[in-house]
């Protein structure tokens, strides 16, 4: 580890990122860091578990908390992400509500505000209008008028994260309230996550970018095997869960063709976020309505 010059002025602290599922969390800690470190897709509920993602600067360190987009749940996996995304507001610094510029304000975006709200600690919370590259002025200022009447922030502010747009500013906002304290972490970690986790999470990351409608939102990861060779690389065998039979066929796809996208896909991937080489081994399992199975969640680490 480096060691980190800190000062008396020198500013640490958590920054609970909560919104909806699939308005840009994961996207906006991952740009922010300038590393990919948190599973990222175009469908809503990427995100499961709530990971911490660190960024250490000259004169601060922001620790960002990742959560699960809160929604109406209809499985029992769906609330425990709601608990565990709510439980993360409770002793951070700072809530940053990420809300999705290209829509008006729905009934999970009125749900949250009501729970912010609610809370027994009263904390700044900025208001991240995200995905402005879509969007124009006109349509923006409707819309950026909607999510503040929403939400008592303390600042606003307009961001892409993927364009990289309004992210300095929004860093000072951040910062302007963090407490002074030393930093909490080494200097040169990213995140709290260990490999074996990021590499179940990219796995299903590649699941959600190639598999349609709803069996991708049914499919658990277990790593089986993680082990070094050596200077060769990593050796990873995991087994992708799925609720059905018709599910795993799917999966597998016409002479294992979807499940080798699915392992190339992930490959790269891991690759890309452990810095070195994979080699990776995929089986499907069938794991019947596992979603609303306590003892597949305890499992699953809720
Ligand atoms: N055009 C555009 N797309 C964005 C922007 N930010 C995020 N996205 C896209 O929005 C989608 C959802 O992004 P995620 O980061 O997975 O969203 P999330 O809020 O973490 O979603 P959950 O984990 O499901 O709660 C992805 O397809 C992103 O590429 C942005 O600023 N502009
Ligand atoms: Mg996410």
């Amino acid at each position: 580890m480096s060691e980190i010059l800190y000062d008396d002025k020198f500013k640490s602290g958590f920054v609970a990122v909560l919104g909806k599922p699939n308005v840009g969390k994961s996207t906006l800690i991952n740009a922010l860091l300038g590393q990919k470190i948190a599973s990222v897709s175009h469908r809503p509920q990427t995100t499961r578990k709530v990971q911490r993602g660190i960024l250490t600067l000259e004169n601060a360190q922001i620790i960002f908390i990742d959560t699960p987009g809160i929604h109406k749940p209809r499985y029992k996996l769906g609330e425990k992400m709601n608990e565990a995304a709510t439980q993360e507001l409770d002793g951070c610094d700072v809530i940053l509500f990420i809300a999705d510029v290209t829509q008006l304000p729905n009934e999970e975006d009125t749900m949250l505000a009501k729970l912010l709200a609610e809370l027994k600690n009263p904390t700044p919370i900025i208001l991240a209008l995200n995905k402005i590259d879509l969007i124009s002025e006109q349509d923006l200022s409707i819309t950026s008028k909607a999510y503040q009447a929403l939400n008592p922030a303390s600042s606003v502010v307009n961001i892409s994260a993927t364009q990289l747009v309004g992210l300095d500013l929004l860093l000072e906002y951040i910062i302007n309230h963090l407490p002074i304290s030393p930093p909490l972490y080494p200097e040169d970690q990213l995140t709290d996550a260990y490999e074996r986790d990021l590499a179940a999470d990219l796995i299903r990351e590649s699941c959600l970018h190639y598999l349609q409608d709803e069996i991708p939102h049914g499919v658990a990861i277990r790593i089986d095997q993680f082990t070094e060779r050596n200077q060769h690389g990593a050796y990873i065998e995991a087994t992708i869960f799925v609720e059905r039979e018709s599910h795993k066929g799917i999966v597998i796809g016409k002479g294992g063709a979807m499940i080798k996208d699915i392992g190339s896909r992930s490959r790269l991937e891991i690759e890309q976020i452990t810095g070195r080489k994979v080699f990776l081994r995929l089986r499907v399992k069938i794991r019947k309505n596992w979603r609303n199975d306590p003892k597949m969640l305890r499992w699953l680490g809720f």
